[in-house]
């Protein structure tokens, strides 16, 4: 009896399979001896046209959708990759990097000068899968159907900035210049030169408490951020604007390069453990 009753036990706790303890031969090889095959899903395969606009009704500027136009998403998507699993593997591909697939700010840009997320590098929400690209259960079965074929699938996440929702009161966001913490230190409001953030030791000392005392945004630029944008970042916490830099756009030397705006996406600090 007690060994038909083992085997019961096993047979309940065979959601696990009894193989389980061997990681799969994908897991084991290197990453340097992976052949990985990069792709932006909006470029590649379009396998469903119900997503194409992404659930957005409109022109392209509030669907993001002009295959005609190489700013605007072509309608490209998850279930397309999946379809050509086949084709990428026969190239002899090991492994997919994906273009960032998180939910993307539609279209930003100037005015007359728009384009959209096609290519994903403007997360809004960092939880769920862009509607143009499909739903995170297309991205769990994508994941399934190469790990099924010893395939690896590489994300593609964003740590240096958001999409450009935070802007400047003193300059366009695609104008505003770089200004350095020499010129305008934490510990001064930029809009009338009142003390901020008393007791702020610096960026330098990378402490939840010293952060805490970091509350004025405003020290650089006086950040606005337009009422219907105010809740779209997901974490909430991303909606915060005292955790980005603030200071105008990186020019790509010095400072600037880890903490300017790459041309006016929100670029995170970093610094604050809150953050990392
Ligand atoms: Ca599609
Ligand atoms: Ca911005
Ligand atoms: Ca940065």
């Amino acid at each position: 009896m007690s060994f038909s009753a083992s085997l019961i036990a096993l047979a309940l706790a065979g959601a696990a399979p009894a193989t389980a303890p061997q990681a799969p031969e994908f897991r084991q090889r290197a990453p340097e001896d992976e052949i990985v095959y990069f792709l932006l899903p909006d470029r590649f395969e379009n396998g469903d046209p119900r997503n194409d606009t992404g659930g957005v009704k409109g022109d392209r500027l509030a669907t993001g959708f002009d295959p005609a136009h190489k700013g605007f998403f072509h309608g490209g998507d998850l279930k397309g990759v999946i379809q050509r699993l086949d084709y990428i593997q026969s190239l002899g591909a090991t492994a997919i990097w994906l273009s960032p697939v998180f939910k993307n700010k539609v279209v930003q840009g100037p005015k007359g000068n728009e384009s959209a997320g096609y290519h994903g590098y403007w997360v809004t929400d960092f939880t769920q899968v862009d509607p143009h690209l499909g739903t995170n259960a297309d991205f769990k079965a994508l994941v399934d159907a190469a790990h099924a074929r010893g395939m690896k699938v590489y994300m593609d996440i964003l740590i240096n900035h958001t999409a450009d929702v935070i802007e400047m009161a003193e300059c366009n966001g695609y104008d505003c210049a770089y200004r350095s913490r020499a010129d305008y230190p934490y510990s001064r409001r930029t809009a009338d030169g009142a003390a901020a953030n008393p007791g702020f030791a610096g960026d330098a000392v990378a402490t939840a408490e010293n952060f805490a005392r970091l509350t004025d945004p405003d020290f650089a630029y006086s950040v606005k951020i337009a009422p219907h944008e105010r809740d779209i970042k997901v974490p909430a916490w991303l909606n915060d604007p005292i955790y980005y830099h603030n200071r105008g756009n990186s020019t790509f030397t010095g400072e600037s390069s880890t903490m300017g705006d790459f041309v006016g996406l929100d670029d995170l600090m970093t610094e604050n453990p809150r953050v990392i």
